[in-house]
């Protein structure tokens, strides 16, 4: 499958890793908008939130806790920090492989 994540999660790509267990990888955003700008993927391939059913329940906690892992890692866990998915054309998604960015190390606006 031509797919940028799963080759970076193959080791294919070189990425800068932040973390790894069985379902989930993480590693530093090519393209930062903020001081801390990290992606959390699921090693499976899901195309974004759409394609979510049921059998992945384990790989969408294991992601939760991946971003838990990040941020405290990262240390934007005290002072915050915010989780996006881009989804299609509207949210901008470019990478079709779920991801969940987590972006912080700064005082973030909410304005679109
Ligand atoms: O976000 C896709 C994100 O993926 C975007 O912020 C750049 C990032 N990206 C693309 N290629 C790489 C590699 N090779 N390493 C690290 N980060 C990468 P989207 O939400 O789909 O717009």
């Amino acid at each position: 499958m031509d797919c940028i994540f799963c080759k970076i999660v193959a080791g294919e790509i070189p990425s800068k890793k932040i973390y790894e267990d069985d379902h989930v990888f993480a590693f530093h955003d090519i393209n930062p908008i903020a001081p801390v700008h990290a992606l959390v993927i699921p090693k499976k391939h899901i195309q974004n939130v759409l394609e979510i059913t049921p059998d992945d329940s384990e790989t969408l906690l294991k992601l939760h806790q991946g971003i838990q892992h990040v941020a405290r890692e990262l240390g934007v866990a005290e002072s915050g920090f915010r989780v996006i998915t881009n989804t299609n054309e509207h949210g901008q998604q470019t990478v079709f492989h779920l991801h969940y960015h987590v972006v912080g190390g700064r005082q973030l606006e909410w304005k679109m």
